[in-house]
């Protein structure tokens, strides 16, 4: 098979720097990038195949909030439990067999539980999910109970869950996958690999939905890397956005009860504040706030305009890049990559509760259908 170098316009691309056998047997993130991590791929490797998502160009969305620079978005959905979090997990649940353990636990907005309870099913060990009750996205819950874990429902939020599986910690032969563990870290920013393996250059800047600040913390840790070995030529200044209900970091505080419709992301005391803060101040960045419904407005638009489909939390940096774009943030001409965390089909409800229509019931003949569409 031969593979086409891609013509965006502006810069001539190949799909990946890489060689072309390794896109056509992509072996996940361990194979692919094992010396920048602690595991190695002659390990035994926990992998569900992940990485290797498409960055895709958004032109219509950059016009349509009237940007002059190019956007281009890290689909994370399309991992295999369509989150960016199974980066992470791969190199956690493979470190944890092989020292032995027996069974896996976290804490979780959602996403966390189905990547763990994946990994956990591959590897043949149990896993335990904490999870804040009634909170979580209709998808995530049925990934976690599908993959076999066993799902106990807290009546508290994520920061009090995460609280008791630090705890838990201590047991023998039970591991703790949460990103606390610095394996997940280390896996996660693996994305920012790929981001400049794709473009191949780093962006100037990089827009992402900031919860538990773990992915801030990896992604600032993979460009550092690349740039410390003159992968690239420059580092991205580091834009991070909170849900204005849950935005501890911006606020300079924690937030007791963390209130916003974008689940992932309603935590109100971040294990990787200390990450997220580095990765602000040594990148030149920005963190802020963004209301729900600019969240809601911006998960509308990049599915209109794109035919992309995230769920709300992933939504939250485009709300910030609609702010930036107004404000004049953002240099004409600027390279700007934003992660889109996790797919919309996790979250169907806030899909169907926003969509702001209803299909259309009609009976079964042409005419009607004809009438309907205006024609
Ligand atoms: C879609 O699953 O914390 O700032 O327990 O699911 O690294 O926490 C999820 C977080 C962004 C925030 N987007 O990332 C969990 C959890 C999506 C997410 C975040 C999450 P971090």
């Amino acid at each position: 098979m031969k593979l086409h170098p891609v013509d965006t316009g502006s810069e001539t691309l190949r799909l990946m720097n890489n060689s072309d056998q390794s896109i056509l047997s992509w072996k996940g993130i361990i194979h692919q990038y094992s010396r920048y991590l602690p595991v190695k791929s002659e390990d035994a490797v926990i992998s569900l195949n992940e990485g290797n998502t498409p960055l895709i160009r958004a032109d219509n969305f950059a016009k349509s909030i009237g940007g002059d620079f190019e956007i281009w978005l890290k689909f994370e959905g399309l991992n295999p439990t369509c989150s960016f979090k199974d980066r992470g997990m791969t190199v956690a649940v493979s470190a944890a067999v092989q020292k032995g353990a027996e069974t896996v636990v976290c804490a979780s907005t959602g996403n966390t539980s189905a990547s763990a309870a994946a990994y956990a099913a591959r590897a043949g060990i149990s896993c335990t999910v904490i999870l804040p009750h009634g909170k979580i996205a209709q998808g995530k819950l049925a990934q976690a109970l599908m993959y076999g874990a066993t799902v106990i429902a807290v009546e508290g939020n994520f920061d009090q869950a995460l609280q008791i599986v630090r705890e838990l910690g201590s047991i023998d032969k039970v591991e703790v996958v949460n990103s606390i563990n610095p394996l997940r870290i280390e896996g996660q920013k693996t994305a920012a690999f790929e981001i400049c393996d794709t473009l191949q250059r780093a962006p100037d800047y990089h827009f992402l939905p900031v919860g538990n600040a773990g992915n801030i913390t990896a992604y600032w840790r993979g460009f550092k890397d690349y740039f410390s070995i003159q992968k690239t030529d420059r580092l991205p200044a580091m834009f991070g956005f909170q849900a204005a209900g849950a935005a501890p970091i911006v606020n300079g505080e924690p937030v007791a009860n963390p209130e916003t419709v974008a689940t992932a992301i309603r935590i109100g005391n971040p294990a990787s504040w200390q990450g997220a803060n580095t990765a602000l101040q040594e990148s030149k960045g920005f963190i802020d706030k963004v209301e729900d419904e600019e969240i809601i407005h911006a998960y509308k638009l990049v599915a209109k305009t794109e035919g992309l489909f995230v769920e709300p939390a992933s939504a939250a940096p485009l709300a910030g890049l609609i702010r930036c774009a107004k404000e004049n943030r953002i240099p004409s001409g600027s390279v700007i990559t934003a992660s889109m965390t996790g797919h919309g089909l996790k979250d169907p409800d806030t899909a169907i509760n926003n969509a702001g229509f209803s299909p259309i019931v009609i009976k079964p003949e042409l005419d009607e259908v004809l009438k309907t569409m205006g024609l």
